[in-house]
């Protein structure tokens, strides 16, 4: 596999653990005043990121927990190209897009995002024409349902290889769609429709999904799966499991790890690659 992916005008070194960190944006005000509040809030957030150290910002308007309201693609496009636009001008780091829509991926691609993260893998109508016409890599996540009724019940014969299926046809539908292979991440969907044992099997098989030669991104950071692991800990005291998963990840042939807490999650993983170096 190339460690060195292409991201727009950067290149992305994978031949260590990479950390994507997350950027909030807070929901919607009306009011200007509200909006510039928010984009104030959001690039503070952006520097602590970077300055911890995170390679890649990934920048999402959608909620995709469970339950949450679904949003507009006026109103993902309203909330995320300021901030883009914003972060882009400060800061060098390669920004990345949490999106489905296929509007949202030409416009953030046209203001020079690097990457594109759908935890849809391209499903959306259009989606794949938009993403094969920006030419940005694309990390293509795996969820079972909709985010809104996912965690009813979960259910798979077998977890390892209906996942690696989705990702078999999913690059073939982007190959078929003239996206080139080497431009494909890809992320098992930690939590996204799957019980806690699919995650830990998920977890403890992560390098099954080597054979694909492609760079593995993981999210666990401050995930339910945690929390039950923790016998209910609420999501602000997740962070020192969320740690030990990563580095777990990346023991077991993760390359992104996709957390709000970056600089710890740094140095736990830096633990992972010193052994898988050693
Ligand atoms: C993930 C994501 C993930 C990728 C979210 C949350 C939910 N994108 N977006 N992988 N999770 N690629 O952070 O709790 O696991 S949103």
């Amino acid at each position: 596999m190339d460690l060195h992916l292409t991201c727009g005008d950067k290149v992305l070194d994978l031949s260590s653990p990479v950390i994507m960190g997350v950027l909030n944006i807070t929901p919607d005000s009306f009011s200007d005043g509200g909006r510039f509040l928010q984009l104030d809030a959001a690039l503070n957030h952006a520097e602590l990121l970077v300055a911890e150290g995170a390679a890649i910002l990934d920048i999402g308007a959608e909620s995709t927990r469970p339950n949450a309201t679904p949003v507009t693609e006026q109103q993902e496009l309203d909330r995320l190209l300021p901030v883009i636009e914003a972060v882009k001008q400060r800061f060098d780091t390669i920004i990345s897009i949490d999106t489905s829509s296929p509007a949202v991926m030409l416009a953030a691609a046209s203001r020079g995002v690097g990457l594109l993260n759908d935890v849809r893998a391209l499903q959306r109508e259009g989606a794949l024409q938009a993403a094969a016409q920006t030419q940005l890599p694309i990390c293509l996540m795996h969820m079972q349902g909709q985010p809104t009724t996912m965690q009813q019940q979960p259910r798979y014969e077998d977890v390892i290889d209906e996942i690696s299926a989705f990702f078999e046809q999913r690059i073939e539908a982007c190959m078929a769609q003239g996206i080139a292979r080497q431009r494909l991440l890809l992320d098992v969907g930690f939590g996204f429709g799957k019980t806690l044992n699919h995650n830990l099997q998920l977890l403890a098989h992560l390098s099954d999904f080597k054979v694909f030669d492609l760079p593995l991104l993981v999210g666990m950071s401050r995930k339910s799966m945690l929390g039950a692991i923790l016998q209910g800990a609420p999501v602000d005291q997740r962070l020192y499991a969320g740690l030990s998963a990563a580095a777990i990840a990346v023991l077991n042939g993760a390359h992104i790890v996709r957390t709000h807490d970056v600089k710890a999650t740094k140095e736990a993983v830096a633990v992972a690659h010193a052994l898988l170096n050693s």
